[in-house]
């Protein structure tokens, strides 16, 4: 390792987060100057990666979970190579610029993770990690090792006293994923505060118990953190490396470093003095014709690595052109054509529950598609997603295409965003519906990076039953639809779920999230089954046509659509069912399909849903009415709960006759 060169480096990039700090008056100092050194000795030697080829299948991951020292990343993705330009930097911030307050995926070539909200890049680590394990398993052979990657994850106090850390580094540790090496950037202050203000736990010990192994080393040293990095590297034993490293924050601004003014743009206004001091030239943006050429060989020697793995990667594809046409498949995102076509009609006379009919529509699905994961919280046995044709995903076993997250929904979705990030495997996970509010801040961030995160979430309504108010969603499922790029299905018997699973699948720019029942549905039989099924794609579709001028509609979605099917049945010849699967499907429809649904001449509309009613006044308007809930629910059994709160047809047959 050329010290000196790296050193200079180490200097520029400091440099470099300096002047985008001072010029954007605002971001995050700290960061990027007390780990200088650590991303001079990662970007500038250790990781495998391929600047001209970020998104290389088989490069080493590194993820700032502490994202708002985005100009770390930044600096050093300019310094290697990628399509981050000075110019970029000089936009720090700025309106479409490259290179945003905090990174986000598919803004900037190199950047591996959206991240910000502190704790999650932890838990995308995690969820690499296991991406990178599981592709091994699938695809590396005896004769050709194409995936042998080590994820790399820098964070820092916050991240780690977030509990997602803890509920995906136990994670980690339990399902042995040795080729993660989590650093934590320990230099004492958080953002208002010196650190001992709030934390005094032993973080070695903590993680030690998790079953990481740990070294504990100081900041500034290259060489230690090379060695350290080298054994993490080496290990293999089975256990994910911690590597803790004593920084000082704001490192080269006397004023404030190692306090927490470091933490943001306070020392923005010494930098003028610092920079001098750090012996840069009164050019700002200065970046050194020396380290130019540093990081243009460097790149050449990265080049000739991953020409070293084309060829393996080659003579793999021509021993195993059915792994190859598989993994293509993967990484473009295929979905089989007829994916619908693989799912058997249900028996008409079937009475199920939808996530029971969600459990068998997904056995086809996953035959059809075998780089679906299907993971649970520890509910499989209620939310019924377990690939019957896999296995659980063990350390012995990373091929298992089913993985027991523990009660960790919020580790889980984060987990499955990592494996999103990693592109290869389609992530689905499963939980109660009412505690998609544990893992929501991991939702919204796969609805933001628009990741093709498949959520199959039970339970959910009142229709719960005797587990009570406190597993019984009432604003839970409209308080998710309120999420940006987030679609949520909500089908009213089996044949929609069948169409409900297909459309998650084939989505592949955002999440979906599936909201089924507890309780038992009866098949909508007077819909025809290629209309369910079809219907949902469109997000909402006219159920029921009426067969006299239209005088009223009825819209519905899951449980509550057999309502508006029975008191569409009282309430004459001019009463159209419109069934809305899924609201945001509906609303990317072109504007004359929804008039051909929802008709603007025909004011006299009610809705009903066993959930709170705002949102559905999108569609029934001033005019209109809606059934719904008003409060908590209650503990009963379901069908009891339902009847108490007028979830019923009598009660949409008095709404349309009072319009
Ligand atoms: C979930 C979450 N809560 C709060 C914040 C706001 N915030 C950003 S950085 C920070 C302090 C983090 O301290 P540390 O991880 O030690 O970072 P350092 O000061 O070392 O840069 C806080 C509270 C956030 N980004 N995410």
């Amino acid at each position: 390792m050329n010290f000196e060169a790296l050193s200079r480096a180490a200097t520029e990039a400091r440099g470099l987060a300096m002047d985008a700090v001072q010029a954007s008056q605002s971001g995050h100092l700290g960061l990027p100057l007390g780990c200088a050194e650590i991303g001079a000795v990662l970007y500038g030697y250790l990781l495998r990666h391929n600047p001209d080829q970020p998104r290389w299948i088989n490069r080493d991951y590194f993820i700032l979970s502490a994202g708002h020292g985005s100009m770390f990343l930044y600096a050093w993705l300019h310094l290697s190579g990628y399509d981050v330009s000075i110019e970029d930097i000089k936009h720090f911030r700025q309106l479409h610029s490259k290179t945003p307050g905090h990174p986000e995926f598919g803004d900037t070539p190199g950047i591996e993770c959206t991240t910000g909200p502190l704790g999650q890049g932890v838990g995308n680590a995690v969820g690499v990690a296991m991406a990178a394990k599981m592709a091994a398993a699938h695809f590396n052979t005896s004769d050709h090792r194409i995936f042998n990657q080590h994820i790399f994850c820098l964070a820092g106090d916050g991240c780690l006293q977030e509990g997602i850390s803890a509920e995906a580094s136990a994670f980690a540790a339990h399902f042995g994923l040795d080729n993660l090496i989590l650093i934590y950037d320990s230099n004492a202050i958080t953002l208002d505060a010196m650190a001992r203000q709030t934390q005094s736990e032993d973080t070695r010990k903590r993680y030690e118990a998790y079953g990481f192994d740990t070294q504990e080393i100081q900041g500034d040293d290259m060489q230690e953190f090379l060695d350290a990095c080298n054994i993490a590297k080496e290990r293999d034993n089975g256990k994910p490396q911690f590597i803790i490293i004593h920084t000082v924050a704001g490192k080269g601004i006397p004023e404030i470093e190692g306090t927490a003014k470091a933490h943001g743009e306070a020392g923005a206004k010494f930098v003028d003095a610092a920079r001098k001091r750090l012996g840069l030239p009164e050019e700002h943006y200065f970046v050194s014709k020396e380290t130019r050429e540093y990081f243009a060989e460097h790149k050449e020697k990265l080049l000739a690595d991953f020409a070293r793995w084309e060829k393996t990667w080659e003579a793999w594809r021509q021993k195993n052109p059915e792994k190859a046409r598989a993994l293509d498949d993967a990484i473009d995102k295929k979905v089989p054509q007829n994916l619908l076509g693989e799912i058997p009609a249900f028996p008409s006379d079937a009475k199920l529950a939808t996530r029971k009919a969600g459990g068998e529509v997904l056995q086809p699905i996953a035959k059809a598609m075998p780089n679906l994961i299907s993971g649970s919280a520890d509910l499989y046995g209620s939310t019924m997603n377990y690939i019957k044709e896999s296995s659980d995903f063990t350390r012995d076993n990373p091929g298992g295409r089913n993985i027991r997250f523990g009660i960790r929904e919020h580790g889980m979705c984060a987990i499955l965003n990592g494996v999103s990030y990693h592109g290869i495997f389609r992530a689905s996970g499963a939980t109660f519906l009412v505690f998609s509010d544990y893992a929501r801040p991991a939702i919204r961030l796969a609805a933001l990076a628009r990741l093709p995160n498949i959520y199959i979430f039970t339970h959910d309504s009142i229709g719960v039953g005797e587990d009570g108010p406190t597993h019984q969603p009432v604003e839970t499922v409209s308080a998710v639809r309120l999420i940006r790029h987030l679609d949520v299905i909500r089908p009213a018997d089996p044949e929609e779920t069948a169409g409900a699973f297909v459309a998650a699948c084939e989505r592949i720019d955002g999440p979906t999230l599936l909201s089924l029942t507890r309780q038992n549905v009866p098949m909508l039989n007077e819909i025809d089954v290629k209309l369910r099924r079809e219907g949902v794609r469109r997000g909402g579709y006219i159920a029921k046509q009426e067969s006299a001028p239209l005088d009223l509609i009825i819209l519905s979605c899951g449980s509550e659509l057999q309502h508006a099917l029975a008191a569409a049945k009282e309430l004459g010849a001019g009463t159209r069912v419109v069934s809305m699967p899924c609201m945001e499907r509906f609303n990317r429809e072109a504007e004359e399909y929804r008039e051909e649904v929802l008709p603007k001449k025909c004011r006299k509309r009610v809705a009903i849903e066993a959930g709170v009613p705002e949102i559905w006044y999108q569609y029934v308007g001033l005019d209109g009415k809606v059934i719904g809930l008003h409060s908590f629910g209650l503990s009963a059994p379901g069908g009891e709960v339902m009847k108490e709160f007028g979830i019923d047809a009598q009660h949409v047959i008095d709404a349309a006759h009072g319009l």
